[in-house]
């Protein structure tokens, strides 16, 4: 083994379980609900509140701490040679309203912890090396998702997201001002700056890797996804006095849009994601008649070309199902699957077998901000797993040694790219 490999296996035992874990308990006291669940929104008070717990953290070990635009919250641990381009990892903070102690957080604690591991075991690296915490990476309350990542790799303009609102009308501009106003003195952090590669640590928020047994899931790509926003337009009317054949209700349109989209969906295989979570209704009363019904679409799929068949047809079969409203179809997001560099996927295996852990080669359902990240490096991710695949709900746990077992792949992995 060359030495900055024994390096990496040596400095991998220095990462704490204990401080791992403690650290995840500490964040999860952040926006808690019941059922040991959290709900740290993007952009929320208590986004703020977790970023600046992380910045405590950071600050005590002398890291450099840095924002962008968008508010992605960077940390660098210095290299040997600092101008070189940095290797990266990370993942997001904010959660979904009902979300889990552990989807996100893990990968930016498991990011901190390495370089903590690192600085006790007195390991140099040749590169820096970035944690970043990813801007609304769930998309729940600023719709869509991996804005942070998105913006920062010019996949999208910033400008394309400052105008969306959240339901009580916040626009992001506000609520990211707020965020950075409470966030004094950090230094500012250009987007897409050069970056040498990207590694995610994630717990797989499936139960793949529960089932099989393994500690590490080998990420070799990420699904694709498409988001649609679907909007009705109707009459509010009596709902006493206004007979059926006179109304323009919006809710029967949306909902006769839904059951033909389920319709159309039937006809697919089940490696389809398609997902309805969000149903808006105005006024929202019992006895008005609804003028206007909007309802979210998240439609995922390995394969581009299943994506774009499916995906082409939404706009039409709302149309086609319309009762005398109006419908507006509004694509807010897509993305094409993507394959992992192999020689990425083959860095991560290997550090898994270098530290003696089991690993399976696996797809990713979810998307990860590393979706995006691929696009402009080459990029990994390590899974762990976490109880019977349970995510985007308070129960979602994960072990404690499966955390730290992920955490030290994903150190063996980033001093072998950070030396390369
Ligand atoms: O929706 C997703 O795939 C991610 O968990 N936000
Ligand atoms: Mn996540
Ligand atoms: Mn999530
Ligand atoms: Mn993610």
């Amino acid at each position: 083994q060359s030495t900055k490999c024994s390096d990496s296996v040596r400095a991998s035992r220095f990462v704490d379980k204990n401080r791992l874990w403690n650290r995840h308990m500490e964040m999860a006291a952040i926006g808690a609900i019941p059922g040991n669940g959290v709900n740290r929104q993007a952009l929320s008070l208590e986004d703020i509140a977790a970023r600046k717990l992380l910045i405590s953290w950071a600050a005590a070990r002398h890291y450099e701490i840095a924002m962008d635009g968008i508010g992605n919250l960077f940390v660098r641990r210095t290299g040997n040679e600092p101008e070189l381009a940095p290797v990266m990892t990370g993942s997001h903070m904010d959660s979904q309203p009902m979300g889990g102690r552990f989807d996100g957080i893990y990968g930016v604690l498991a990011g901190l912890e390495i370089m903590e591991a690192l600085d006790e075991a007195g390991v140099q690296t040749r590169r820096p090396i970035d944690l970043v915490a990813w801007t609304n990476e769930e998309g729940s309350r600023f719709a869509p998702g991996a804005m942070g990542s998105m913006v920062f790799t010019g996949s999208r303009p910033l400008d394309d997201f400052l105008g969306v609102k959240d339901q009580n009308g916040i626009t992001l501009s506000d609520a990211l001002a707020d965020t950075i106003a409470a966030i004094p003195n950090c230094a500012s952090h250009e987007f897409a700056t050069p970056v040498a590669a990207y590694v995610e640590a994630h717990i797989e928020q499936g139960p793949l890797l529960e089932q099989s047994g393994s500690t590490i899931g080998v990420v070799t790509g990420i699904q694709g996804f498409r988001w649609f926003n679907v909007e009705v337009t109707g009459e509010a009317a009596h709902a006493g006095t206004t007979p059926i054949s006179l109304r323009r209700d919006a809710l029967q349109t949306a909902v006769a849009c839904i059951s033909a989209l389920n319709a159309l969906i039937r006809e697919e295989t089940d490696t389809l994601r398609f997902t309805i979570g969000r149903l808006d209704v105005t006024p929202n009363t019992p006895n008005t008649v609804p003028c206007r019904a909007a309802f979210s679409i998240d439609l995922r799929h390995p394969d581009q070309v299943v994506l774009e068949r499916v995906g082409d047809l939404v706009e039409a079969t709302c149309r086609t199902a319309c009762i005398r409203c109006a419908v507006k179809v509004t694509e807010i997001a897509t993305r094409s699957p993507c394959v992992f560099n192999p020689s990425m996927v083959d860095s991560v295996e290997e550090a898994a077998a270098r530290l003696g852990l089991p690993s399976m080669r696996m797809p990713s359902g979810a998307f990860h901000d590393a979706l995006f990240m691929h696009e402009i490096c080459p990029t990994g991710m390590v899974f762990v797993p976490c109880e019977k695949g349970i995510s985007h709900n308070p129960a979602e746990n994960a072990a404690p040694d499966d955390l730290v077992a992920g955490a030290r792949v994903l150190l063996a992995t980033l001093v072998e790219l950070a030396n390369a």
